[in-house]
């Protein structure tokens, strides 16, 4: 257990001279995009091939939707999303008389981007300061992570950024937030204390005493099965409120995508006990089951704000619909 721990520690904290500080600026856009196509090349290459001789029939008939709905649906599109994608591909074919492969793979493309296009909202942290950010999902999702790179993403525009060590739970948790405040050369408050509330409670004090612009507030693990929990995570939000009444400004659920349909269930529970505002989606990278997203799109809609690609500073971006269907096409 120990071992996994340290191990986990070490992958999620390397050595911090490896990378600049935060002086550096954002990479070029272009950057992203290679990133991004190389982080879901896993799931291109599980689907890619597939879609490519399902498109080779070069029609849009029964046969093709059939296999079409098996491929969407061992890819976690989910079947509500399934349907949506196939009505929408054959109404298309229907208006555009698609007669070749290119065009059913732009078809079913475009039928995709106009489903996950409603989900890029992309967050915008001046409207309040401190901008109060809680992260809240289940064990090793890839909530700590995604502050670390935040930070970073936040400091590139210009943006204070502090940071709340709200896991009191996890040993080696608090270390590991401090290892991602020192690489982006940012304070974080942490106490000795248990109680994930207060640590909270301090941290927005401190902002506002530093004139700090965004405050982001990590979290222990937790399964929305373990009730006690779950309540918890609910205080840790009155607590918030109490700091400040229209805080936290944005609950981000952070979910791995290797989740699968098993995310639906998560957002509707984390939704219930924190009022989920947003999503992260992490190791996008590592899972050829990114269709998950077209499965959130129908079922239970929140904005994507992020979506990570890698375990690096730098591997974390606004979604975009349209990087992310044209990164599973091309
Ligand atoms: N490949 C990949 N790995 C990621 C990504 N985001 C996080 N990870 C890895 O996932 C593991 C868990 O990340 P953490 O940030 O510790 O997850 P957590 O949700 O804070 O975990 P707990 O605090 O234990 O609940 C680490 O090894 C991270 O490096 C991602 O986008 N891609
Ligand atoms: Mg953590």
């Amino acid at each position: 257990m120990l071992g996994f721990l340290k191990k986990k520690f070490a992958d999620a904290a390397p050595d911090p001279s490896v990378e600049a500080k935060s002086a550096e600026p954002a990479p070029p856009a272009r950057s992203w995009r290679e990133r991004l196509e190389a982080g879901l090349a896993r799931t291109r290459a599980q689907l890619g091939g597939q879609f490519k001789s399902i498109f080779s029939r070069g029609k849009v008939d029964e046969e093709l939707l059939e296999e079409l709905e098996s491929l969407l649906l061992t890819s976690d599109v989910g079947l509500d999303a399934t349907h949506h994608l196939l009505e929408d591909l054959k109404a298309r074919a229907r208006r555009d008389r698609i007669e070749t492969p290119d065009a059913i793979q732009r078809a079913l493309a475009g039928a995709l981007h106009d489903l996950l296009l409603p989900l890029e909202q992309p967050l915008d942290v001046k409207t309040h300061r401190p901008f109060i950010i809680m992260l809240a999902g289940v064990n090793g999702a890839g909530k700590t992570t995604s502050i670390g790179k935040l930070a970073k993403h936040f400091q590139a525009q210009g943006l204070s950024v502090l940071l709340a060590a709200g896991d009191t739970f996890r040993a080696a948790a608090r270390e590991q937030l401090q290892a991602w405040g020192e690489r982006n050369d940012v304070t974080v408050i942490a106490q000795e204390s248990g109680d994930p509330a207060a640590v909270i409670f301090d941290a927005i004090s401190a902002a506002r005493a530093r004139g700090i612009d965004v405050v982001l507030a990590d979290t222990a693990g937790r399964l929305p099965t373990q009730l006690n929990l779950m309540e918890e995570i609910a205080k840790v939000r009155r607590v918030i409120q109490k700091a400040d009444p229209n805080a936290p400004h944005e609950t981000l659920l952070v979910l791995d995508a290797n989740f699968g349909q098993n995310a639906l269930a998560q957002v509707k529970a984390f939704d219930k006990a924190i009022g989920v505002t947003g999503l992260v989606i992490t190791k996008l990278d590592g899972s050829a089951k990114g269709g998950v997203i077209a499965a959130i799109a129908r079922q239970c809609p929140k904005p994507i704000r992020y979506i990570g690609v890698g375990e690096g500073i730098d591997d974390l971006r606004p979604f975009m619909a349209r990087d992310f269907v044209d990164a599973i096409f091309e």
